[in-house]
C-alpha cells in the first residue's frame, strides 16, 4: 500500500523523501520517451553498471503486457524480486502522471520487500513527446529519444525534451545509416534546454550507458548528501 502521497500532476511537490524511520528513501528516477527509443535497454545497462555498488529495483510500465519486465528478467539484470511490472491498461502517461497510484504502490512494495534500496528506476511505456512523470512519483526524470526517430525531434520540443532533468539521444551508432545530423541535434537540444544536460549514447558501443550512469551517480550523491 502507498502511504498518502500526492497524486497530483507535474506541478506537485516531490513525494516525501524520508522513510518512516527518518532515513533517506531510495532516489526514484523516471525514464520516459517515444516507443522503441531504448528505455528498457538503458534500464538494463544501468542495472549492470551500477548493481555492484548500489541496491537497485525497477518498475516497468506497459499498456497490455509485461514485456519490458520479462525482458529484464530474461537478461537477469537484477534478482527477480527487484523487478515489478505495472500493466497500465491505458495511455502510458496516465499511469505516470495522472493517476500514479499503481506505480507508487509498486515502488513502495519494492522498498518494503527488498529494501533498503538506493535507487528505483521507473520506466514509462513508450509515448509521445508530451509524456512526463508526476513529481509525486519520481525525484528526477530522464527523457530518451533516438537518432532513428529523426534528427528534428529536439527541435520539435515538448515537455520531455525541454524540461527533463537529463535528455538522452540514443542509438548514435545508427546516425550515418538514417542520415541524422548529431551536431544539429546537439544545437537544437541546447536551444530548447539551455543549461540542462544532454547525453549522446550508443548502447552497442564500448562507452555504452556510461554518460547516463555518471549522471545518476551525481544525482544520487546530491540526494544522499
Ligand atoms: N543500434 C542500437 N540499437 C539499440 C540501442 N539501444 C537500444 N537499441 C535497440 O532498440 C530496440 C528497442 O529498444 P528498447 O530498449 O526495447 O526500447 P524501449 O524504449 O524500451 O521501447 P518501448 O518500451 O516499447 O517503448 C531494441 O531492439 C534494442 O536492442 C542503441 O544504442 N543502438
Ligand atoms: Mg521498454
Amino acid at each position: 500500500m502507498h502511504l498518502g502521497h500526492s497524486h497530483d500532476g507535474p506541478a506537485a511537490v516531490s513525494a516525501d523523501a524520508t522513510r518512516p524511520d527518518g532515513t533517506r528513501r531510495a532516489l526514484r528516477i523516471g525514464l520516459g520517451g517515444p516507443v522503441g527509443s531504448g528505455k528498457t535497454a538503458t534500464v538494463a545497462a544501468l542495472c549492470r553498471e551500477l548493481r555492484d555498488r548500489l541496491s537497485i529495483a525497477v518498475v516497468t510500465n506497459d499498456i497490455y503486457t509485461q514485456e519490458d519486465a520479462d525482458f529484464l528478467l530474461r537478461q537477469a539484470v537484477l534478482p527477480p524480486e527487484r523487478i515489478q511490472a505495472v500493466e497500465t491498461g491505458a495511455c502510458p502517461h496516465t499511469a505516470i502522471r495522472d493517476d500514479i497510484s499503481a506505480n507508487l504502490e509498486a515502488v513502495e512494495e519494492l522498498e518494503e520487500t527488498t529494501g533498503p534500496l538506493d535507487l528505483i528506476l521507473v520506466e514509462s511505456g513508450g509515448d509521445n513527446l508530451t509524456a512526463t512523470f508526476s513529481k509525486g512519483l519520481v525525484d528526477a526524470q530522464i527523457f530518451i529519444i533516438d537518432v532513428a526517430g529523426g534528427d528534428d525531434i529536439p527541435r520539435k520540443g515538448g515537455p520531455g525534451v525541454t524540461t527533463a532533468d537529463l535528455l538522452v539521444v540514443n542509438k548514435t551508432d545508427l546516425a550515418s545509416y538514417v542520415g541524422s545530423d548529431l551536431e544539429r541535434m546537439a544545437l537544437d537540444a541546447k536551444k530548447q534546454r539551455g543549461e540542462l544536460p544532454v547525453a549522446f549514447t550508443s548502447l552497442t558501443s564500448a562507452e555504452g550507458v556510461g554518460p547516463v550512469a555518471d549522471w545518476v551517480r551525481v544525482r544520487l550523491a546530491a540526494w544522499t548528501a
